[in-house]
């Protein structure tokens, strides 16, 4: 990292860089060379990097398909990145995991999973095992609005309540699953749901705000760590991407593009344009080693196919 001069500029490099990956994906993707449907984060980016400029090399994070910034904040190495999106044998799992089920223990990352809500659990079990053990570690599951809808949500926070467990509930909100919107699918408002499960929680309502969600991330883990008990995280974001690929599709119908113009209109990444040109250079260099990694790279041969499944 070059020539950073504040916490501010450290965190949006992070964010840009994670920006400017997920762009060259973009860029990439008609190639067809990237093996894996993509689900994109672009817009959320600051809920990753405020999270994991608080976090430790072994605090475990469990996150989702749209994975990728959360990958790369929580220090998962780039190259390997991509080389997974080539289902490539350099990649993070061998090129047989794709975008959607990222995992890179060594940095803390457990693991994702396409089954929408299905990493919630593993991150109690986790949580579980490791208080029987006396390890000192926090954990913490990333889901979206949609994942709250399923069973294993709600199990999980009242297991985690009821076994005082310090796991903190991370909800990325962008109000969407798919193509519905929050307000056709839910009668509860989470941050106040949780509290009957005996859950104490926060609700952002800028999570374009980077340096507000790394100051409040800093304390909510505090407390999690102090009290060993779980807390949930609400932090409303935009998707500015399509569900899944790397284009748009507000001719769908099912959003007004002006939502997307109304946030964009305080994302950092879209207007502080003196940062992005200071910083754009270096990423850039370091992102086109990583694609030259991954386009070098050997795929997998017949005799890779049953190895690491089992
Ligand atoms: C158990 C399950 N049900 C349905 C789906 C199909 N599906 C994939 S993503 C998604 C929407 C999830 O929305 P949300 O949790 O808000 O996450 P977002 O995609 O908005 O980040 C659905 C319904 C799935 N993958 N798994
Ligand atoms: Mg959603």
């Amino acid at each position: 990292m070059s020539d950073i001069n504040s916490e501010y500029e450290k965190l949006f490099y992070e964010a840009l860089r994670i920006r400017l990956v997920e762009e060259k994906i973009i860029e990439l993707y008609p190639d067809d060379k990237i093996q894996s449907p993509v689900h994109l984060s672009i817009g959320q980016e600051a809920v990753a990097v405020g999270l994991c400029s608080q976090l430790k090399l072994d605090d475990w994070l469990f996150i989702n398909y749209r994975g990728h910034a959360f990958y790369l904040a929580k220090g998962g190495p780039l190259p390997e990145l991509f080389a997974e999106l080539y289902g490539k044998r350099t990649g993070l799992s061998k090129g047989k995991a794709g975008s959607m089920h990222l995992a890179a223990p060594k940095h803390g990352v457990m693991g994702a999973s396409a089954v929408v809500g299905s990493t919630i659990s593993h991150a109690v079990g986790a949580a579980l095992a490791s208080k029987i053990r006396g390890e000192d570690r926090i954990f913490i599951t990333v889901f979206g609005d949609g994942a709250t809808e399923q069973g294993t949500y709600h199990e999980s926070l009242n297991f985690a309540s009821l076994h005082n467990l310090p796991v903190l509930f991370l909800c990325e909100n962008n109000g969407l699953a798919v193509h519905s919107p929050l307000g056709e699918r839910q009668a509860f408002s989470l941050a106040a749901h949780a509290k009957a499960y005996g859950i104490e929680s926060v609700l952002v309502e800028d999570g374009y705000d980077f340096v507000k969600l790394s100051a409040i991330c800093e304390e909510i883990l505090g407390q999690i760590k102090v009290k060993q008990r779980p807390i949930l995280l609400e932090v409303k974001t935009c998707r500015y991407k399509e569900h899944v690929g790397p284009g748009e599709d507000f001719e769908a119908g099912y959003r007004e593009l002006s939502e997307v113009k109304a946030w964009k209109a305080k994302d950092p990444l879209e207007l502080d344009k003196r940062l992005i040109a200071k910083f754009t250079p270096a990423i850039s260099r370091e992102i086109d080693a990583a694609v030259e990694f991954a386009e070098s790279s050997p795929f997998p041969t017949i005799d890779d196919l049953l190895t690491d499944v089992l």
